[in-house]
């Protein structure tokens, strides 16, 4: 009796998944990410992401990381976002000083000048150069997790 039925529910999944297939047309210029992995534990990472100058690139940073170990003392510091800690702002002998402590930041370079990606920028390059990404931290050795950072190129 459930044989009988099998052909009909699989006719009836392809009739469904058509059906909803129909309202897209695909666009293969669309700008698909490039994906990091961004360690905390060092101040840059060079990715393999290359920008050239006028290029507008799009960055989007996910994820929660700690800057206390793996068990942050509670209301102390606690796991933070790519935007860092908004009440502490970071002094002159960080990686980039205005700029909350324990933020994504990135650079065009390894020379080039820090500014701040928090969770997400938009930029348009006036420089070219390989995209670095940091994080804003003078002690990175009890640093504990990740950002996930997805890069959009340009068209
Ligand atoms: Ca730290």
């Amino acid at each position: 009796m459930r044989l009988n039925c099998l052909p009909l529910l699989i006719v009836l999944c392809l009739a469904v998944s058509s059906a909803l297939a129909q309202d897209i047309d695909r666009d293969i210029t669309t700008r698909l990410p490039k994906t990091f992995r961004l360690d905390i534990t060092q101040a840059w990472t060079a990715t393999t992401f290359n920008v050239v100058v006028g290029d507008t690139v799009a960055i989007l940073v996910v994820g929660i990381a700690s800057t206390e170990g793996a068990n942050p003392l509670p209301r102390q510091f606690e796991w933070i976002g790519p935007e860092g800690r908004g009440q502490s702002i970071a002094a002159t002998w960080f990686p980039m000083a205005g700029v909350p402590e324990q933020c994504v930041l990135g650079k065009i370079g390894s020379t080039g000048t820090p500014f701040y990606i928090g969770r997400g920028l938009g930029f348009k390059a006036t420089k070219s150069g390989t995209l670095y990404l940091g994080y804003n931290d003078t002690d990175f050795s009890q640093n504990y997790g990740y950002y996930v950072v997805h890069i959009f190129p340009p068209r």
